[in-house]
């Protein structure tokens, strides 16, 4: 099948997956273009069967703001024709399946007819769509895609309680290569880097956005270290940063935290964490804590959204109520006191993981596809 996938090209989440599920696509035989503002950033082969086409915002001085989607439907519009495209499937509702769904129209004047899947991520529906300067035009790019896939239930009934929405919503997991991280043995880990011998090693992993509330993230740690000698590995960028380097500095554990930046080497820095925190104020799915759960690490996360489907509470790891930083603190610290409690939640994160993993999800995706081409 020729698809031609669009998607966020940044470190989030849902570019992320599109990003896997593109590669995973192609090495299964379809031929995948991905069409978005830049090459996204865990797209490192261009081969045959992956293309990359680069949406060009030309800068205009009568402009106030860019029309991006302008741009996009038309790159759309080309690509699709030029290379034969059978199906479009875009990731995030905002701007992707509005423009999508422009493409679609204009290649209907030229008789040619394309299905589109719309894959909802979560912060297009909970906290960005459901703003009244958006709803409209988000409810009726979904109600208007062929397909629509959201990535847990969680944010299936929150997009069926904020939208008026005639569209049946199927739930595909987000997922994970499972093969490429546990059967990988890393012999470069080096955790005598990053901490001493009887030091832990707790980790989070975001975009600094509010919605993760990285404060909390301090805090549960300044709780943990109280107990138990560890350091906290803070992986990331965003406008939260320097309040959590503020916090950080008031507390007096400097010594203690480390800013790493945003990074590629998640699975290094994976490969030497013992713990994952991740007490977001919503989160559809969480694939954050899914990769750290694939690495073996064990979660204490917030009990919202998406989280309660991926992280099993007393068994990956564990779950508390948003802003319970006293819980978190206090579960986190059960686990990392005794070697062979932390042992048993290493093994059975590694094993809750198994369920996401990619050839169980994929064909999921493919199946949809071909459901979509039939309808069209
Ligand atoms: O969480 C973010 O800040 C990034 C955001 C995105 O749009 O890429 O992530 C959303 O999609 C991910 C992939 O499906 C999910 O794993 C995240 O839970 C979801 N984020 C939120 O719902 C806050």
């Amino acid at each position: 099948m020729k698809i031609a996938i669009v998607c966020y090209p940044t470190f989030g989440g849902s570019g992320v997956v599109a990003t896997e599920l593109g590669l995973s696509l192609s090495r299964r035989g379809h031929e995948v273009h991905f069409v978005t503002y830049k090459q996204p950033v865990r797209l490192e082969t261009i081969s045959s069967h992956i293309r990359f086409h680069e949406v060009n915002v030309p800068e205009y001085p009568l402009f106030h703001y860019q029309p991006y989607e302008l741009a996009l439907s038309s790159k759309l519009v080309n690509v699709i024709k030029n290379y034969g495209i059978e199906l479009l499937h875009v990731h995030y509702a905002i701007p992707h399946a509005y423009a999508g769904y422009m493409a679609k129209k204009m290649l209907e004047e030229e008789g040619i007819s394309i299905p589109m899947v719309t894959t909802l991520h979560g912060t297009d529906i909970t906290l960005v769509g459901n703003h009244p300067f958006y709803k409209p035009a988000v409810t009726f790019s979904i109600n208007n895609s062929d397909i629509v896939t959201s990535v847990s239930e969680s944010l299936k009934e929150d997009t069926l309680k904020f939208f008026d929405i005639k569209k049946e919503i199927e739930v595909i997991p987000n997922f994970i290569d499972v093969s490429k991280f546990q059967k990988k043995i890393f012999t470069d880990c080096q955790r005598e880097l990053m901490a001493h011998e009887d030091e832990k090693i707790i980790t989070h992993i975001s975009n600094f956005r509010k919605v993760k509330r990285v404060d909390d993230v301090v805090r549960i740690f300044y709780e943990i270290q109280k107990k138990v000698k560890a350091r906290l590995m803070m992986v990331g960028e965003g406008p939260q940063r320097e309040t959590a380097e503020q916090l950080v500095r008031e507390l007096g554990i400097r010594d203690r935290v480390l800013f790493l930046g945003q990074s590629n080497e998640i699975d290094k820095i994976l490969c030497f964490s013992d713990l994952f925190l991740l007490p977001s104020e919503t989160e559809s799915f969480g694939l954050a804590a899914l990769e750290a759960m694939v690495h073996s690490v064990p979660v204490i996360s917030s009990n919202t959204g998406g989280l309660p489907e991926v992280n099993i509470d007393n068994y990956s790891g564990f779950l508390h109520d948003v802003g319970d930083v006293e819980g978190m603190a206090k579960s986190a610290v059960s686990i990392l006191q005794d070697p062979s409690i932390l042992l048993k939640f290493k093994k059975q994160a590694g094993e809750a993981a198994v369920k996401f993993d990619i050839n169980n999800i994929v064909p999921m995706y493919e199946e949809l596809y071909q459901k979509a081409l039939i309808k069209a």
